[in-house]
C-alpha cells in the first residue's frame, strides 16, 4: 500500500502561475514584445532561469549575462510582491481536507516543488505544518521530467518510491513521478495529463474512501 503522499506546488496546492504570469508579462513589456496567456503554459514546472532563456527566445531579445541576472532579479522582486499580498483564501478547493485527512492517518507527506519560493508561499498560506520535508528550487539540481525532486522527496520521508503517491498539474511533473515508479495522480485537465496513473479536475473530486483505499 501506499506509505507517504508528495505534492507539487504551484497548480495544486495554490494557483501562482498568475502571479508568475504577471511578473513575467511585465518583464516582456519593458523589454518591448507581448507574452501570452498560452505562452505561459510553457513555464509551469520550469525554473526561473529556463523560464527566462525562453522568454528571451520569444522576445528575440540577447542579453549579456549582467543584463540576465538583473531580469531574473527583477521578475522575483515582482513576484514576491504578489506573493506577500497570499493569505490562505488562495488555497485551492479542498485541499485542507485532505492534508488534514492524510495527516489523521499519520502519512508523512512532502513538497515537491520547482519553485525557489515554496517556503514562503506555504508560509503566507498557513498550510507549512503539514509537511514533513520541502523538495523545492533549493535542493533540485534536475528539472522535471527527470524524478530527482520525487526522489529525495522519498528518500527524506524514509519511504520507498513505489510507496509514494504525486499530486501534480504539469505533464513534466507526472512523468518525472512516473519516472521515479510512483502512483501518479494529474490535478487538472485529463487530456493534457493522460500520462498520470489516475485523473481528477481537483481535490474536491478526491474522496477519503478513495485515499483510504490508496494507503490501505
Ligand atoms: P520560482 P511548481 C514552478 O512551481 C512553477 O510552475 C514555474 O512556473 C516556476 O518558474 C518555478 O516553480 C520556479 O519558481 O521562480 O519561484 O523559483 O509547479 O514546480 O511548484
Ligand atoms: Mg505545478
Amino acid at each position: 500500500g501506499i506509505k507517504a503522499f508528495i505534492f507539487d506546488l504551484d497548480g495544486v496546492i495554490v494557483d501562482t502561475a498568475k502571479y508568475h504570469y504577471l511578473a513575467w508579462k511585465k518583464l516582456a513589456n519593458e523589454l518591448g514584445f507581448e507574452f501570452t496567456l498560452e505562452q505561459n503554459e510553457l513555464f509551469k514546472g520550469v525554473s526561473r532561469k529556463r523560464c527566462l532563456e525562453i522568454l528571451l527566445d520569444i522576445g528575440n531579445v540577447t542579453a549579456t549575462q549582467e543584463q540576465f541576472d538583473t531580469w531574473m532579479v527583477e521578475k522575483n522582486e515582482d513576484y514576491l510582491a504578489y506573493i506577500d499580498e497570499m493569505d490562505s483564501s488562495e488555497i485551492l478547493p479542498d485541499v485542507p481536507r485532505v492534508l488534514n485527512y492524510l495527516k489523521g492517518k499519520n502519512i508523512p507527506m512532502a513538497l515537491g516543488s520547482a519553485s525557489k519560493n515554496a517556503r514562503a508561499i506555504l508560509e503566507k498560506v498557513g498550510l507549512i505544518s503539514y509537511f514533513e520535508y520541502l523538495v523545492d528550487g533549493t535542493n533540485v539540481t534536475k528539472a522535471k521530467p527527470d524524478p530527482e525532486v520525487f526522489l529525495i522527496g522519498a528518500n527524506k520521508l524514509g519511504v520507498s518510491p513505489e510507496a509514494c503517491v504525486v499530486f501534480e498539474d504539469a505533464v513534466a511533473g507526472i512523468q518525472a513521478a512516473n519516472n521515479a515508479g510512483m502512483t501518479s495522480i494529474g490535478i487538472g485537465d485529463e487530456s493534457i495529463l493522460s500520462e498520470a496513473q489516475y485523473n481528477f479536475k481537483d481535490f474536491t473530486e478526491i474522496s477519503n474512501d478513495f485515499l483510504g483505499q490508496l494507503i490501505s
